[in-house]
């Protein structure tokens, strides 16, 4: 969610900070600050409320020289943005703090500083950890014992960076629960929440773990595990493209990433299918002998990514023969489990750091499920260390809150999974076989659907006067409606509400009338003729639709029904085919609505608290 980013080095470091910033700023964006120690160990510290681009104004009035700095985007949980809620937080003007994450024991500790004579400047949770430091650091002699010792104080989740005005050399960096990478160059080091923060000044990473503290000089770095002991973590080089986070002749990110999905895909494919078969290699060396004993799926994610394996329930069930549940990882975190015989259990994250599903893996590695999987777009984040089998996405950055490219290479990953574990299956392997086709077409199967792009365009003005909409799917379109739906919501603010369409006349049809759009997604599949009764059952009640259909399911447009032909897939893919125009017409109907397509108003990327 927020971004950090720091840098000791002898250049100048604010600019580095700043276009750190920049690129991390899809992932919070409520305000800003950052603070650079100069050569005289004077601090300067610039926060404002807004876009870091207010930040960058900011900092062309007031300089920051110096070579040791840190900065944050953030995106509030305690205390509404402001500028005095802004990182970074200081106590006694030398303690310097930016944070990632919550501190849930904070009011304690703020009442017991309080009486130890700090004075508190904002409602930040944050502020808490600044003036612990600085309370441990009166009888530590070193900055790197009073974080260890202030952050074993903390309880929730944390990355945090702190610095000593007074020691302008250094800055001691701390993770639990909140992602830290630190980034290695010739005589300089630095430290963000995401890699993509550092790709103009390093490629070499190495991620922090789990109670992990350091110091950080431009000379050295030296990591400690969360008993003191002294650990190397690996360092590796970054493939990652170092204009990730250029929009390139696209208006938004969002519409950059709607039109790479056809690489994105092939990117994901590549290597992975040989002879119309996936090796179980794909998600890891042991793979193969665990899912020859696996008897259910326990699917567990977040939001979007929710979505795609509410997809991949279907597909399992259907086409691999297993049992297969999906539950939301805020719920699943807190109830009570039943732990299946021989149960794998699978979470999908883009970031790999969604706090909430990570905590559900821990949750259930704990409960004794046999093995664990993650679908994941960013290698060595939190849930692929801590799974024992992963399938990497080969999206690529995803800027754009509203996840587009991330979901389609998900639901790839999934249906690689189903015919992995198909194979172990008594189910018809010759519709496996199909299936493993069917996705080697789908790049260009994507490709013609965004080439109906105008088309979709021209339907959004239909929206921009809406306040509701209702989007209807059945079987493995049900979720690819619910996703339509959340695009929609996300970056329109208009609300929509997803129904499987059998479940209409249970409810949902008092809402009908001429003023609620309703949007259909018909693939020519085993339900269409149910679907089309549903279909009747809106039109009878004067509701104005759009469907989108596959060319072959006869649907024909009138005074009530905008039909949008789609071109013909196979079964197994139509869920990604059909979600393309759904967050095309998202994105055009937001466009015409003006609202900040790519950072929607409270939302924020990679939900790293819970
Ligand atoms: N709790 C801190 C940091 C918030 C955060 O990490 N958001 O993702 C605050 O509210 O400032």
């Amino acid at each position: 969610m927020c971004g950090i980013v720091g840098a000791v080095a002898q250049r100048d470091v604010v600019d580095i900070l700043i276009e750190g910033l920049k690129r991390l700023e899809y992932r919070g964006y409520d305000s800003a600050g950052v603070a650079v120690v100069d050569s005289q160990n004077k601090l300067h510290r610039v926060r404002r409320l807004g876009k870091v681009q207010e930040l960058s104004d900011a900092v062309q009035n007031e300089p920051c020289p110096g070579g040791t700095g840190i900065a944050h985007t953030r995106w509030a949980t305690h205390g509404a943005p402001s500028e005095a809620n802004a990182h970074p937080h200081l106590s006694s003007d030398n303690i310097v703090v930016v944070h990632n994450g919550i501190i849930e024991n904070h009011e304690e500790l703020r009442g017991k500083l309080k009486t130890l004579g700090y004075v508190f400047t904002s409602q930040t949770d944050t502020e808490v950890i600044a003036h612990l430091v600085h309370h441990e650091f009166k009888s530590c002699d070193t900055l790197l014992s009073a974080v260890q010792l202030a952050t074993k104080q903390l309880d929730g989740a944390y990355g945090t960076v702190i610095m000593d005005a007074n020691d302008k050399d250094k800055f001691i960096v701390a993770r639990s629960g909140s992602p830290l990478v630190i980034g290695y160059g010739l005589g300089e080091h630095f430290i963000a929440s995401d890699i993509l923060a550092l790709l103009p000044v390093t490629r070499r990473f190495a991620y922090l773990e789990e109670g992990d503290v350091a110091e950080i000089t431009r000379q050295s770095v030296s990591i400690f595990d969360e008993n003191g002991n002294a650990v190397e973590r690996e360092i590796k080089e970054s493939d990652a493209t170092h204009d990730a986070g250029d929009k390139g002749e696209y208006r938004h990110y969002m519409l950059k990433e709607i039109y790479e999905q056809p690489i994105a895909i092939r990117n994901s494919l590549a290597g992975r299918i040989i002879d119309d078969s996936i090796d179980s290699d794909v998600f890891g060396n042991n793979a193969e002998e665990i899912f020859k004993s696996i008897e259910h799926v326990q699917i567990i994610a977040c939001g979007t990514s929710y979505h795609s394996g509410m997809v991949a329930r279907y597909w399992l069930e259907e086409f691999a023969g297993i049992s297969c549940n999906i539950e939301i990882a805020s719920e699943y975190r807190y109830r009570k489990i039943f732990v299946p015989k021989n149960g794998l259990i699978v979470t999908i994250s883009q970031s790999g750091e969604t706090a909430d599903t990570l905590a559900a893996l821990r949750k259930a590695k704990d409960l004794g499920f046999k093995a664990s999987l993650t679908i994941c777009n960013v290698p060595g984040s939190s849930l692929v260390r801590e799974s024992d089998l992963c399938f990497m996405t080969k999206a690529g950055a995803e800027i754009g809150v509203a996840s587009t490219k991330a979901f389609t290479t998900q639901l790839v990953g999934l249906m690689m999974l189903t015919i992995a574990l198909g194979k172990f299956n008594d189910v018809n392997q010759e519709k496996l076989k199909e299936h493993t086709q069917a996705l080697l077409t789908l790049p260009n199967k994507i490709d013609e659907v965004l080439a109906i792009a105008p088309r979709i365009e021209a339907l959004a003005e239909d929206f921009s006067d809406k306040n509701h909409s209702l989007f209807l799917g059945r079987g493995r379109q049900y979720p690819i409606a619910m996703e339509g739906a959340l695009k929609l919501k996300e970056i329109s603010y208009i609300h929509a509400e997803a129904y499987a369409a059998g479940e209409l006349k249970h409810g949902p049809l008092a809402l009908i009338d001429d003023d609620m759009p309703v949007i259909v997604v018909a693939p020519n599949n085993e339900l269409i003729e149910k679907l089309k009764s549903n279909v009747e059952e809106v039109r009878a009640r004067g509701g104005l639709m759009f469907v989108f259909a596959d060319v072959d399911s006869n649907f024909v447009s009138d005074e009530t029904m905008k039909v949008i032909d789609i071109p013909h897939c196979e079964i197994g893919i139509a869920p990604m085919i059909y979600t393309i125009p759904l967050q095309l017409l998202s994105y055009y109907v937001a466009i015409i609505k003006g609202t900040d397509v790519d950072q929607p108003r409270n939302l924020a990327k990679s939900v790293t608290v819970e």
